[in-house]
């Protein structure tokens, strides 16, 4: 059963960025709240903290934890946000890829520079993320992405802190302009978020987040899924995130028909 407008199944073709607002109930963001606290209590093996230590807030990421978090496999599998994915990908089944967790504390001043997703990944096709915040978050705070970006091309991926180009090797891609030096030259998504708000955006959507200079946390759960175009793209480097052996056992070029990216919508 359709969720979503035409109108706003055809903003998310034209922007590759669409807000949904309401997308968990009440229940399902206190259930995503116990999950991100329970993966920050027991970080798993791709946790990472992207801000300096003389941040005086931090940046705490991790990845792929739904196997081991149930509340993270329910919300992943069972809630509108699987649906809400397909019916904006438009092309049939729907594979969960993965989900992340990105907790902001109060003060943090790291920016999250600005980048495409899906030049990390281990995929071809395309996909969508649902950045799904479980605190409220004023405009100045919220993640930010560059309407109709998603058409690309791919852009040359670098690490958060170091600017390094760990991906494709450097001169491979073209470089992202310098958008924070001009910024009114972009068409610059950004909104007021309220807890089970979602931003749906595409994996080649340009986006970017302020650092959060504000009193209160942003702990995010970010749920990502696959289209039924996508195809394994195993990569010469280590992808972000990683999927320890996956080259063995999916062939270059083949759907993503594997235990670790179920159908879920
Ligand atoms: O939450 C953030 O600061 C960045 C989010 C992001 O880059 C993503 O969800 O892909």
């Amino acid at each position: 059963m359709a969720t979503l407008s035409t109108k706003t199944v055809s903003e998310f073709a034209r922007d590759g960025v669409v807000l949904v607002r309401g997308v968990l109930d009440a229940e399902q963001i206190d259930a995503a709240r116990q999950a991100i606290s329970e993966v920050m209590a027991v970080p798993g093996p791709l946790a990472q903290v992207a801000s300096d230590a003389d941040d005086p807030g931090r940046f705490f990421e991790d990845f792929c934890r739904w196997s081991q978090v149930p509340a993270i496999e329910r919300l992943a599998r069972q809630s509108r946000v699987p649906r809400v994915a397909a019916e904006l990908l438009g092309d049939g089944p729907v594979r969960l890829y993965h989900d992340h967790v990105l907790v902001k504390e109060g003060g943090t001043t790291q920016r999250t520079p600005w980048h495409q997703d899906q030049p990390y990944y281990n995929v071809d096709g395309r996909g969508v993320s649902a950045w799904i915040p479980v605190d409220p978050v004023p405009l100045a705070g919220c993640l930010e992405l560059v309407a109709g970006t998603h058409r690309g091309p791919w852009l040359m991926p670098r690490t958060f802190l170091a600017g390094e180009a760990r991906w494709f090797p450097e001169g491979s891609l073209a470089e992202l302009p310098d958008i924070e030096a001009d910024r009114g030259a972009y068409d610059i998504r950004h909104y007021e978020m309220a807890p089970g708000d979602a931003i749906f955006f595409d994996f080649l959507t340009v986006h970017g987040a302020p650092g959060f200079p504000f009193p209160g946390r942003r702990r995010v759960l970010s749920l990502r899924y696959l289209s039924s175009s996508a195809r394994h793209a195993p990569r010469r480097w280590r992808t972000s995130p990683h999927f320890e052996g996956l080259q063995d056992e999916l062939a270059e070029g083949a759907p993503m028909d594997h235990p670790l990216f179920p159908i879920v919508a």
